[in-house]
């Protein structure tokens, strides 16, 4: 009923508040074997966290992860994972005069109007501070399927506002440019640019939204379930369920509108696809081409820029936002967007191998 857990044979269960006294997760279904340490959780974690820079909320959380079950001597056992992470830089009173009313663009109302009641302190459940143990879980994804199948999935910020990269039509993207700067952003010239619309932004008590691209390489053709698990729609689901996320885009997304057949269709040669519009995806099962996802951010909606709202007895009052606040919440979605890529493809590879495990590979392999 309540929709806190994610997929269907690795099963992640998160749990905990933005001020309660911790997050975490359980995960259950996790292939046995792997290797896994508390240490392996920090690079992702950080890329994801607050407080790492200028330009994202000034929250500075310890974010350490305690592994409490389901590993002996360094490998997962097959049982039941449970990850906690202490909440340790909450700052409640910043929450106090929210309690009664419900900030514009918030989960406030909403929550409200389906539990009777809610815990107001830093966003409560609805927080982006829950996507922690989504990146946490994800990391034991990433590295299953990139030991057992080479998957590597690679995000970076695609848009910021109305800005754009400069980057040649066509080419590549620079990992290391991307994970060279708090924005992963991939130009490197145009980072200070970044920097001074988010100095701009702050000044003005204001915000913008963001667009966050996925790939991921090295994805066999056969994952994905047709017809209402196909690997699209189930990612479609994961990226929806990130905080702010307004769209998502799977290969030309909503440029196909306006291609023809002609040039959507993505032909097939002896030697691989001739183009990838379909983002990897056939049917709703991966084709063996790059996986591409996209997805949309809103603005985020705690501005120090007064709005109109109502409080509990429905009178009109004005909100001023206070907490930390990050003015792009694109810029940490990137981590956020990977992790929620890593966990279809993880669940429905167990999935494909539970079904179609004697299928063994089939000829031709294109590519
Ligand atoms: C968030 C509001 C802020 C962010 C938080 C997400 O919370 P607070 O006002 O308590 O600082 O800092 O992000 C995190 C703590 C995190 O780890 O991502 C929100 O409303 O979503």
């Amino acid at each position: 009923m309540s929709s806190n857990t994610f997929g269907k044979l690795f099963a992640v269960t998160t749990f905990g508040e933005s001020h309660g006294p911790a997050i975490g997760c359980v995960i259950d279904g996790c292939p046995p074997g792997i290797e896994l340490q508390s240490g392996d959780f920090a690079q992702d974690l950080a890329r994801r966290a607050t407080g790492k820079s200028r330009y994202t909320s000034q929250r500075h959380e310890a974010d350490e992860v305690e592994i409490l079950s389901g590993v002996h001597e360094g490998k997962t056992t097959g049982t039941p994972i449970a990850l906690l992470t202490r909440n340790t830089d909450a700052r409640s009173k910043d929450y106090e005069d929210l309690a009664r009313t419900f900030r514009p663009g918030h989960a406030d109302y909403t929550y409200w109007q389906k539990y009777g009641i809610r815990d107001p302190r830093g966003g409560g459940r609805a927080s982006a501070r829950e996507t922690t143990m989504r990146v946490a879980a994800a990391v034991i994804a990433k590295k299953w399927l990139h030991g057992q199948h080479g998957v590597e999935v690679h995000g970076w910020l695609a848009q910021m506002g109305d800005l754009v990269p400069d980057l040649p039509q066509g080419a590549g993207i620079d990992f290391e440019v991307v994970e060279g700067n708090p924005f992963f952003w991939p130009v490197a010239a145009q980072v200070p640019v970044l920097e001074a619309r988010i100095n701009a932004l702050r000044k003005a008590g204001d915000s913008c939204g963001a667009r966050v691209n996925v790939t991921a390489t090295g994805v066999p053709p056969g994952w994905g379930e047709p017809v209402y698990g196909k690997l699209d729609a189930e990612l479609a689901a994961a990226l929806m369920s990130i905080n702010a996320v307004k769209g998502v885009e799977i290969g030309a997304g909503f440029d196909s509108v306006a291609q023809q057949g002609s040039e959507h269709r993505d032909e097939i040669l002896p030697d691989g696809f001739a183009s990838n519009h379909a983002g990897g995806i056939l049917g709703g099962i991966s084709s063996g081409q790059d996986l591409v996802a996209s997805i949309a951010l809103k603005p985020t909606s705690s501005i120090p820029t007064p709005g109109r709202s109502v409080n509990l007895d429905g009178e009109q009052v004005e909100v001023r936002t206070k907490g930390r606040h990050d003015p792009c919440v694109g810029i940490r979605a990137t981590p956020i967007a990977e992790a929620m890529v890593a966990l279809v493809l993880m669940d429905q590879a167990l999935r494909h191998r539970a079904q179609c495990g004697d299928v063994g590979e089939v000829k031709p392999r294109i590519g």
